[in-house]
């Protein structure tokens, strides 16, 4: 039987040279590391045989909350090939939001970073975790001294395509998070459907800027590189003059909005700086169609917009060469996310249920071997996000025009993308409301010039109370990851609301458009 592990296709297309460089960190504070395709292979192999020897059960649950670096990257990779389930988490949350993952996930591992090894352990033991272990960004901690002590070669685990690879939690509407199930199955279809649609080659160099902890990052990033024997510079965290710097030595960059929006800011972006790149992609949050020409204009090159979820991968895609499937057409339209990807099926479909006309708007809906299996143990709420005939709701709403580009015109979900990640209004209200004075409140998203769209928050007080807006800011501070903060709190009288009492989000988004533009 041939293991479906994702480890093993990964590691089959390293190249022939493995002592040849895999990765190369370029962080202008730090000098540069190398890293061959044979130390990927070897550390993630003593990594495994670390996990082995810790005698889990099967498809235990591996927690990480760690800065980005080469070794996390292996942590990840380790796990996969151990036949764990990776779960990563955001180096923003907090207590109380790793607090809930880890109750909720009940890892058999953690990993955090090592400052944070006291209340992160208190929390991991408290639910359970037997096993804490720290990894910093400069290759200290207790998880690689134990490491060093195992062997560096590791038969990997035995899976099937429908075996559990990740979970990564991706908040609600009503506030509370949901693990989305990933398969092995899942995240391997998908890297080899973007090995051809995105026209990779093993002679490709990809800037690896993006954090780690979510699907960009995690799965597009590091699994495109990898399935292609490519090599990845790895920056830290996103520094624009670094990834320009670079530019003249690599071929690939994938990047939310907010990247292209501060690279565009650099005086050094031009079309000889961008020269030697053959392409960029871009992703996460709707690219503004200004960014789309401003970059064209700048360096020459158009970016591929694509579309995706935590739970799919990547659903729809700009061509990057001609579309058989769409009469040969190579253009890469501004304010579209492109065609769905081979094997994804895409509709769009009206509140009755039934698939609009071309060109219509509405909720889409998607089915495909990308497409996850369900939220960690809330069976109900996977049941209501699939329909009968096994199509997932994914919440935003579209059209598909006549040539058949998808296009993202809003979304049904109450949700605020801020610089690539989301944040869910319910849950920020959640918070604010428990605040003492605090009588009811509503967090709307307004246009921002950086991070596209930022939150705002309107606060009514309880009667005699004076509230203070910055207070309120700092409050949440404490409780809640930093890009999730409202970047402004007014307090208000009252809130608009329609006949049924419902508060009318879109009159107060409507009220602060003009807020940062
Ligand atoms: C940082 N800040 C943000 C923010 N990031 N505010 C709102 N939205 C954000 N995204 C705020 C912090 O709270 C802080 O505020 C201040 O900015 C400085 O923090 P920082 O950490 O130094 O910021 P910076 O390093 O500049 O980070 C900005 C960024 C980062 C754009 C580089 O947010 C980022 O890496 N975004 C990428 C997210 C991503 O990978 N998304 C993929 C999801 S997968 P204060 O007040 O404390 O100073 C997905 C599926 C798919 O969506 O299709 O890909
Ligand atoms: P996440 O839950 O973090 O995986 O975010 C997924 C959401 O990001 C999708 O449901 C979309 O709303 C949004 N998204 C991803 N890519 C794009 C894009 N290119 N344009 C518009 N929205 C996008």
């Amino acid at each position: 039987m041939s293991n479906l592990n994702l480890f093993v296709t990964l590691c089959a297309a390293f190249p022939q040279d493995l002592d040849s460089v895999a990765v190369e960190t370029v962080d202008a504070s730090a000098p540069g590391l190398r890293y061959s395709w044979r130390d990927l292979d070897r550390a993630t192999a003593m990594l495994a045989n670390l996990l082995d020897s810790l005698e889990l059960p099967p498809q235990s649950r591996i927690a990480v909350q760690v800065e980005k670096s080469v070794e996390a990257m292996v942590l990840y990779l380790a796990t996969l090939r151990a036949g764990h389930v990776f779960l990563p988490l955001n180096t923003a949350y907090q207590r109380a939001e790793i607090e809930y993952f880890i109750g909720n996930a009940e890892p058999a591992v953690v990993v955090c970073s090592p400052k944070n090894f006291g209340w992160v352990s208190k929390i991991a033991f408290t639910a359970g975790t037997r096993h804490v272990f720290t990894l910093g960004d400069d290759r200290t901690g207790s998880l690689l001294e134990r490491a060093v002590h195992h062997g560096d070669r590791h038969t990997p685990a035995q899976k099937g395509d429908d075996d559990l690879a990740a979970i990564l939690y991706t908040s609600g509407t009503t506030g509370r998070s949901k693990g989305a199930m990933l398969t092995h199955g899942n995240l391997r279809s998908n890297a080899l459907v973007l090995r051809d649609y995105w026209c990779w080659q093993p002679d490709d160099v990809l800037i690896h800027a993006l954090p780690i902890f979510h699907v960009h990052g995690l799965f597009v990033a590091i699994h495109g590189a990898l399935i292609n024997g490519s090599k990845m510079l790895w920056l830290s965290s996103f520094d624009p003059k670094a990834v320009l710097e670079r530019m003249r030595e690599a071929t690939v960059f994938m990047g939310v909005p907010t990247l292209y929006v501060r690279m565009l800011a650099e005086p050094g972006l031009t079309p000889q700086q961008a020269a030697h790149m053959r392409l960029f992609i871009s992703g996460s949050a709707p690219l503004l169609i200004e960014t789309f020409n401003e970059w064209k204009s700048r360096t020459g090159h158009t970016i591929l917009e694509r579309y995706g979820m935590s739970e799919t991968i990547m659903l729809t895609s700009n061509p990057c060469a001609a579309d058989p499937r769409h009469s040969g057409q190579t253009e890469r339209r501004g304010g579209t996310v492109g065609f769905p990807l081979p094997g994804v099926d895409l509709r769009v479909m009206d509140d009755a249920g039934l698939p609009v006309p071309p060109g219509e708007i509405g909720g889409i809906q998607v089915r495909g071997p990308n497409v996850f299996s369900g939220y960690w143990r809330m069976p109900e709420k996977t049941a209501e996000e699939f329909t009968v005939d096994g199509f997932f709701k994914t919440g935003d709403v579209g059209r598909i025009d006549e040539r058949g580009y998808v296009t993202i015109v809003g979304r049904s979900k109450d949700l605020i993308i801020s610089g690539g990640y989301n944040v869910y209004p319910a849950e920020i209200e959640g918070f604010i409301n428990e605040l003492p004075g605090v009588a009811e409140s509503a967090v709307v998203g307004v246009p921002h010039p950086d991070f596209g769209e930022v939150g705002v928050a309107l606060v009514i007080a309880k009667p005699g109370v004076a509230l203070d807006e910055s207070q309120i800011i700092a409050t949440l501070k404490a409780q809640l990851a930093n890009f999730k903060i409202p970047k402004r709190c007014f307090v208000v009288r009252e809130l608009p609301r329609n006949a049924m009492g419902k508060v009318q989000k879109n009159l107060l988004r409507e009220q602060h458009t003009h807020l940062f533009v």
